[in-house]
């Protein structure tokens, strides 16, 4: 299969094909993977009915275009290594054979529990190769994942169970990241007492962490004693290209978050295209090129680009299950080096950390594999990309800094390793298929060429989610109504005078930290919950690791900031999980509200960031004083 482009040129080809006749250029993509019946129509739906079906009438098995497609040419060839928390802990590999007969055999056992096409399974693990063998087996069947961070918080699991109403959660006993244990059956427990979790039938713990754990009997399973059990033959069923793929939890400007749903098809070509030109790994059967991308499978990332973009293309994939820190801040360099590490995907917010742990650490280290760096989740800031580029890259490896979504299913805007020229902080040019466009704030596309503005995409492409599970409304608010006719990202970008993007940030209320993606609403909504505090505004804020920080302003009548902060942090934990605990806390009298009681976040991001000029026009406020007592306060 081929479906790289080769130099800048077949890009530029390939672009113009896409958008002259997408129904065309996608066809022909899509030749390359293996339907068991042919679609009827390549494309139908556009963004004002927001009714997007991409190889409608198509049969297909996803994992049969992972997994089985490549068992004769390169059977032997290693899917999938794991590198375990403990350094002295030896890798796991598993080549595509061996993968095959494991998510068979994990098809088989969750078939034996009853699980069929379209039921939801929850997937509640730590990075362990049997949460991807679960992940491919529901595919398998047709059963939809919803996979569940492992930094999620009990309440925030209930929501999600609740929400797809899941019949079977697969989880392990405890998660090893660093020097620490996360108690996951115990927070699984916790969750299911919740009402309206009675949906779940049963639970299958893997064991990992051997930690202490109780289990039910009739509901709780071990995963040991019934894998072991299970045949690794299993014949994939025909599935249409529309049915659904997976569920994945993503939190947006109001509201709880949003059940982000992708389908079989469109989803696949997309992750499987984006992979293979972005960047540009060999996959070749006797290939040696190692491509590790350090984010977790509980994200969009680890998703399309550790799982299913990856086995696609028939590449090998690299999966770890510790932290960048342990046992030292030299952990993924020596990684890098011992596992002939070819291409290297991480976060920015990864890059800022290990950068602050000093240039001494990654000269330590045989980084002279490396090929391509990537980075993903938040803008990279200017010091950030360049130290990546130098003391990691030693300058000779492209830097593909990949803009996209949970929502778009994979990367829309990014430069192809080794064919785009790259600029610093700039994703660049977009894929083909893609049509960004930038917007003001009354919608109208603003069309020269160097300019700011709301990034949106023009036309539907294959890889986009297809609904809010359960909300289709909130599907069309959220995106496809704020600026019709366009699919609106809720960032904002700057192009340049050669066309390249420069994504600027969220320009909606989620804030982006450390990559994870939080709705204001949804922090203050669980500060709520706590009857000490009477009302708070949260925003974001520069941080010099994080990317953005929470800063949470509370009216409370508590005076003590130690019990303020302990009150919130404890809410936060419990509503959210630790990841959403506040970086800082202001006691405040008051909010400043307009008149009709809205509150005016732009003078409180403005605060948090120490920018105290320019609030713009505050005469609709209800109270002035308000905002001079908070400047005084955080001074
Ligand atoms: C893949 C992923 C999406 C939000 C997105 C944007 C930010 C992601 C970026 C980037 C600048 C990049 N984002 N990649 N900003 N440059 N290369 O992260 O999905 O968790 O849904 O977050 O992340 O703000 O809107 P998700």
């Amino acid at each position: 299969m081929d479906i790289r482009l080769k130099t800048f040129e077949e890009y530029e080809a390939a672009y113009e094909q896409a958008k002259n006749n997408p129904s065309e250029y996608w066809g022909k993509i899509a030749e390359n993977f293996q339907f068991s019946k042919k679609w009827q129509d390549v494309t139908l739906g556009d963004f004002t009915d927001g009714e997007i079906r991409w190889f409608n009438g198509a049969k297909l098995n996803i994992t049969e275009n992972c997994l089985d497609r490549h068992l004769e040419t390169r059977g032997d060839k290693k899917a999938l290594v794991y590198v375990a928390n403990d350094p002295s802990e030896k890798n796991q590999e598993f080549t595509y054979k061996e993968l095959h007969a494991q998510v068979c055999k994990t098809a088989n056992m969750l078939e034996e529990l009853g699980v069929k096409k379209g039921d939801r399974v929850c997937i509640y693990m730590s990075m362990v190769p049997e949460l991807m063998f679960t992940v491919l087996a529901c595919a398998r069947i047709g059963a939809i994942h919803s996979v569940v961070f492992g930094g999620f918080s009990a309440q925030a699991l209930a929501g999600r169970i609740v929400d797809a109403e899941c019949s079977v959660l697969v989880t392990n006993d405890g998660g090893l990241r660093g020097t620490k244990v996360t108690e996951l059956k115990s927070i699984v427990d916790e969750a299911l007492k919740e009402k309206d979790c009675s949906c779940v039938k049963n639970v299958i713990v893997h064991k990992r962490a051997n930690n202490k754990v109780t289990m039910q009997d009739g509901r709780d399973l071990w995963w040991h004693e019934l894998f072991d059990k299970a045949s690794d033959k299993h014949t994939a069923p025909q599935l249409d290209a529309e049915d659904p793929l997976f569920i994945l939890y993503t939190s947006g400007s109001t509201g709880t978050p949003k059940g982000v749903v992708h389908t079989q098809a469109g989803y696949m070509v997309w992750a499987a295209y984006t992979f293979a030109n972005v960047f540009q790994v060999d996959p070749g059967e006797s290939s040696k090129d190692m491509y590790w991308c350090t984010a977790d499978i509980g994200w969009i990332t680890g998703h399309t680009y550790i799982t299913y973009g990856p086995l696609l293309n028939g590449a090998t994939t690299m999966m770890f299950e510790g932290v960048p820190t342990y046992p030292d801040a030299g952990r993924f360099w020596d990684i890098v080096e011992k596992n002939k590490v070819t291409h290297f995907y991480t976060a920015p917010t990864a890059v800022r950390a290990l950068m602050a742990c000093g240039d001494d650490v990654p000269a330590k280290y045989d980084l002279s594999t490396l090929k391509v760096l990537g980075s993903v989740g938040e803008p990279i800031n200017a010091e950030a990309w360049h130290w990546y580029n130098e003391h990691i890259g030693k300058k000779k490896c492209p830097i593909v800094d990949t803009w996209w979504q949970t929502e778009t299913g994979g990367i829309l805007i990014s430069p192809l390793a080794g064919l785009t020229k790259t600029k610093p902080c700039k994703a660049t040019l977009p894929l083909p298929g893609i049509i960004p466009v930038l917007v003001d704030d009354d919608g109208r596309e603003i069309g020269e060429t160097m300019a700011e503005g709301k990034l949106c995409i023009k036309h539907p492409w294959p890889g986009m989610l297809r609904t809010v599970y359960k909300n289709h409304e909130r599907f069309m608010n959220a995106y496809l109504r704020t600026y019709k006719g366009y699919y609106f990202s809720g960032d904002g970008a700057k192009r340049d005078i050669e066309g390249y993007m420069r994504i600027t940030g969220r320009v909606d209320d989620v804030i982006n930290v450390s990559g994870h993606r939080f709705g204001t609403a949804e922090i203050e909504n669980a500060i709520g919950k706590n009857t000490a505090i009477a009302e708070s505004a949260v925003v974001g804020y520069p941080h010099d690791v994080k990317g953005e920080g929470i800063y949470a302003y509370v009216v409370t009548d508590l005076k003590d900031e130690a019990e303020v902060t302990k009150h919130i942090n404890d809410t936060i934990i419990k509503e959210i999980g630790a990841v959403a605990r506040p970086d800082k806390i202001q006691i405040v009298s008051g909010l400043p509200k307009t008149r009709s009681g809205k509150i005016m976040r732009r003078i409180l991001r403005k605060i948090a960031a120490h920018d105290f000029n320019n609030f713009g026009d505050t005469s609709t406020l209800l109270d002035p004083s308000v905002v001079e007592e908070i400047k005084e306060g955080v001074k």
